[in-house]
This record gives C-alpha cells, sequence and structure tokens, in this order.
C-alpha cells in the first residue's frame, strides 16, 4: 500500500511529493505559532538558518564517539562540524571543554550526575515548586529516585533565594553536589555566592542555566562559569537554539568523566544535525544584535509583569531581572489550570505553575509562568508587551461560560496584535 496515496501526483501538481496528513499538521502548527501569543518561558523561535541546519543531511549520519574517535565511518565532515560548535559555545561562555552531544536539558543532567555521584549520594537542588526542575531532586525523576536529596527553598516573605538558609542547610546536611539553576525563578542567581557553600561543605557546584543561558551570554546576567565545577543547559529557550542540551565548563579532568558518561554511559549516536544547528545558533548569539534582543526580552517582562500589577494580579516576588516570571493567581480566586484554558482559547500560551508551598498539585496548580524570550523574537518590546497585559487580563476576567462571541472578539484582538510582529 502506498503510504502517501492522499497525495497529489507530483507529475499532475509539479510539486514534490507531499505527506498530506503530515504536513498539514505542520502547516497547522505554523498558524498557531504566528497567531497567538506565546508566552512559554522556555520557547522561542529560532532562525531559518538554525531551522535549515536542523532539516539537514546530517540527520542522515551515525556518528558515535567524539571527534577523531569515532565508531563509524564517513565523519571527517561531521567531526568538523562539532569541532565548530564546540569552538563557538566555549567562546561564548568562556569555557574551555564542553560537550554538545547531549539530546536535551535533562539528559545532560543525567550525564552529570552519572558521571559525578554514585546512587545515594546527597544532593541539594531547589524543590520543584519553589522553581526548581524535575531533575533536580524530584522524587517522580531519576534525580529523586536514585539519589537522596534536598530541596533549598525561597525566602517565604520575599520569594527570593536566601543564601544564608542555603549556607545553613548544606553546612546540615553535607551534600556531595548543589545544583544552582531553576524553571520557575525570576531573579539573579548569585553562582558566587553558591561556589563559597558548595567550598565550605567540599561539594561539587553544578549550575543549571538552561532557561538564562541566552541572557549570559548577552551578559545581562551573571555567568557561572567562573564559580562551577560543570555548567549544563537547553539551547532552546532564550538561547535561541535546537531543541537539545549542552554541558561545559573549566575543569578538564571532570570533562572526560562526562563525556564517558554522555558517550557510551548514556547516548548512542548523537544528532549531528542538532548539533550543526547548535554551532549556529552559538554564532547567532555572539552577535551584537543578541544582546539587543537579550534585552528585549528582559524589559518586556519587566513591563509585563509591571501591567499585570496594576490589573490587581499578584507577580511572585514581586517582579522579574530575568525573562519571566509567575502569577500567583490565589488572591484572584482562581487555579493555574483555569487561567492556562481562559488564556489558551483566545490564542494566549503560558503554562502552568507551582506558587511557592503550592496547595494544589502539579497538574492544577495555583500559578502560571509568563516569559518573553520567544514574544521578544518577533520584535515586542515593553510598549507592546503592555498591550499584552492587558489582553492577558483581560481574558482571565472573561468567565468560562462567557458568551461565544465574546471569547471570539478577544481572540481577534490578540491575532490582530500578533500578526503585527512578523515571525523569523
Ligand atoms: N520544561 C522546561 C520548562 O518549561 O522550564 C524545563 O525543562
Amino acid at each position: 500500500m502506498d503510504p502517501h496515496a492522499d497525495r497529489p501526483a507530483p507529475a499532475e501538481t509539479g510539486e514534490a511529493p507531499r505527506d498530506r496528513a503530515l504536513f498539514d499538521l505542520l502547516d497547522a502548527e505554523a498558524e498557531r505559532q504566528r497567531d497567538g501569543l506565546e508566552l512559554i518561558a522556555s520557547e522561542n523561535f529560532v532562525s531559518d538558518a538554525v531551522r535549515e541546519a536542523t532539516g539537514s543531511v546530517l540527520t542522515n549520519k551515525y556518528a558515535e564517539g567524539y571527534p577523531g574517535r569515532r565508531y563509524y565511518g564517513g565523519c571527517e565532515v561531521v567531526d568538523e562540524v562539532e569541532r565548530l560548535a564546540q569552538r563557538r559555545l566555549n567562546d561564548l561562555f568562556g569555557s574551555t571543554w564542553c560537550n554538545v552531544q547531549p539530546h536535551s536539558g535533562s539528559s545532560a543532567n543525567m550525564a552529570v550526575f552519572r558521571a559525578l555521584l554514585k546512587p545515594g549520594d546527597l544532593v541539594m537542588g531547589m524543590d520543584l515548586d519553589q522553581g526548581g526542575h524535575l531533575t533536580h531532586g524530584s522524587p517522580v525523576n531519576f534525580s529523586g529516585q536514585d539519589y537522596r536529596i534536598v530541596g533549598y527553598p525561597v525566602d517565604p516573605e520575599t520569594e527570593r533565594l536566601d543564601m544564608d538558609t542555603v549556607r545553613e542547610l548544606a553546612r546540615e546536611h553535607r551534600p556531595k553536589m548543589i545544583i544552582a539553576g531553576a524553571s520557575a525563578y525570576s531573579r539573579i542567581l548569585d553562582f558566587e555566592a553558591f561556589r563559597s557553600v558548595a567550598d565550605e561543605v567540599g561539594a561539587l557546584l553544578v549550575a543549571d542555566v538552561a532557561h538564562i543561558a541566552g541572557l549570559i551570554a548577552a551578559e545581562l546576567h551573571p555567568n557561572p562559569v567562573p564559580h562551577a565545577h560543570v555548567v549544563t543547559s537547553t539551547t532552546h529557550k532564550t538561547l535561541r537554539g535546537p531543541r537539545s542540551g549542552v554541558i561545559f565548563g573549566r575543569d578538564a579532568e571532570l570533562g572526560k568523566k562526562i563525556d564517558r558518561a554522555v558517550f557510551p554511559g548514556q547516548q548512542g549516536g548523537p544528532l549531528m544535525h542538532v548539533v550543526a544547528a547548535k554551532a549556529v545558533a552559538f554564532l547567532e548569539a555572539a552577535q551584537p544584535d543578541f544582546r539587543t534582543y537579550a534585552r528585549r526580552v528582559i524589559d518586556g517582562a519587566q513591563a509585563l509583569a509591571t501591567s499585570l500589577s496594576e490589573h490587581g494580579l499578584r507577580i511572585v516576588s514581586g517582579g522579574t531581572d530575568n525573562h519571566c516570571f509567575v502569577v500567583d493567581l490565589r488572591p484572584s480566586g482562581m487555579t493555574g489550570k483555569t487561567a492556562d484554558a481562559r488564556l489558551g482559547r483566545v490564542g494566549i500560551t503560558v503554562s502552568k505553575s507551582m506558587v511557592p508551598n503550592d496547595p494544589e498539585k502539579p497538574w492544577v496548580t495555583s500559578g502560571i509562568r509568563l516569559g518573553t524570550p520567544a514574544l521578544a523574537t518577533r520584535g515586542f518590546g515593553p510598549v507592546a508587551m503592555r498591550e499584552v497585559g492587558d489582553l492577558i487580563a483581560e481574558a482571565l476576567r472573561t468567565p468560562d461560560e462567557a458568551p461565544e462571541a465574546e471569547v471570539a472578539s478577544l481572540r481577534e484582538r490578540v491575532r490582530t496584535l500578533a500578526r503585527r510582529h512578523p515571525m523569523p
């Protein structure tokens, strides 16, 4: 049976063969991205060059191993691709060693755990409901199942990290590794202070900069490389590359252990097309206009937080220093699930988020997390972000049972604002 039987014959149409079922879905997703307001803090819109590399012939190539030491023939070109990605990553962050093969941030973190710890070792990471990440010790994740975890909280009053609390916990529990990083935290991370805590208790410091890597590349957030033993990151959030992960640092001995943990310890063949796209993204992030972009990300996040505060919404910790923030919806009498649905139906995309000490389950939550990396790529600056704030407030106020015409009119205003800002 011809799996492409539903497509027009190329000879009749002059078009390339097309898997209609699948490519129609891709067209629908492109339209959804173009016509909506994308506020998921961990998403972005990549350049044509990143997409071209991701869709390139390198998807055809196996390259288990590392440049110059592969288990397959024909790797002379991909060796150069991987070396280029490595050089560009090290230049961007000031590291001297890196691994560009992890398929994701989670697999980068898993490789670091496996390389530096034994099962059962004690790790300190930020609790999930305080803003941390699954791989920083959640009991439903490998990190919380194979290792003993002590979570550190944000201060209940300020909702910011208090390094004295982190130090006290570290002194009490003597972790082997401390992770400094977050998925829903809107304040600057003090990597130097984390290192001083780690040194005091003889722990390794791992910085997970998945969310803020682009801001670090643009020198708008302190760089962990001089302080952390190892840094992990994704490449697709503020860094605006393909969906993937990286690990880097300045300690070559730790680097050797981590290389072995990535391959052969954990992964098989690297996704060389994605490694190529990472190389493109690292070059783009080194350009002066990327700094302008990162500034717009932060200015936009601050303008949006201010706008939502003026609409009476409570922002966790009172505002943001980076690309994102969490809205605590409890004073508004709404869960994150309800807010997510009310925004989603008018084309505003966010993620539900736990607030510190959240009484709700992760599937429901008391908050939503908003971030500006994707809209800043489309050119949304502080003025446009205030308009976005007005639309969010209106959508949240619109009850579930509102007439469809009211919802449709709001959806149309969202679409009009989105279309004023071209996709890359
Ligand atoms: N899922 C990502 C986020 O949204 O923050 C982290 O891995």
